[in-house]
């Protein structure tokens, strides 16, 4: 018989990290809302969830490792939105920062979420920010929750 690693509740004595761009803020304002209201939803206190602006997706991932190594959170959301314009600029972020992002939770080992949108138009990033195709905000930090409930069941060896 297979053992499946159950996943811990949250507890509410956990603190969260949100990290998110102000670029296209229009759009990762209402991931961070979606991102909020989830954690609260699922027994996050408020005064547990510290949120830190950065000026674009670019500048996501130092702040994230910041927050990571600092031993004070069990997990860190990262929020954005990446829109292809003229150039292949997106393409520079995107990478760059996706990449920073796993090897940041690898680091750490702690939950580190991509919760940023890498889209083709302000229409799609729409979408997906409390439209049509959800809240990736809401999502991501429901997967973090699900990640720390996991974890927490795992030893670390
Ligand atoms: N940051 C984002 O979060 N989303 C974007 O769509 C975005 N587009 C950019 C386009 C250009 C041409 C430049 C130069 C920057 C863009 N940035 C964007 C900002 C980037 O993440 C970073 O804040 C700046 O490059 C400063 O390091």
């Amino acid at each position: 018989m297979p053992n499946t690693i159950s996943i811990s509740a949250v507890d509410p004595a956990d603190r969260y990290a949100i990290v998110v761009a102000q670029w296209n803020r229009s759009i990762t304002s209402q991931l961070l809302e979606g991102a909020v209201t989830m954690l609260c939803e699922e027994g996050v206190a408020e005064s547990r969830i510290d949120i830190a602006w950065v000026p674009g997706s670019w500048e996501i991932p130092l702040v994230a490792q910041r927050f990571a190594s600092s031993g004070n959170h069990v997990a860190v959301i990262c929020l954005g939105a990446v829109i292809r314009g003229e150039t292949t600029h997106d393409q520079h972020i995107n990478r760059g920062v996706s990449l920073a992002i796993s090897q940041i939770a690898l680091e750490t080992s702690l939950p580190v979420l991509f919760g940023i949108l890498t889209c083709e138009s302000m229409e799609q990033a729409i979408h997906r920010a409390g439209g049509q195709v959800g809240n990736k905000g809401a999502d991501c930090a429901e997967a973090a929750m699900q990640m720390v409930g996991l974890l927490k069941n795992i030893p670390t060896g």
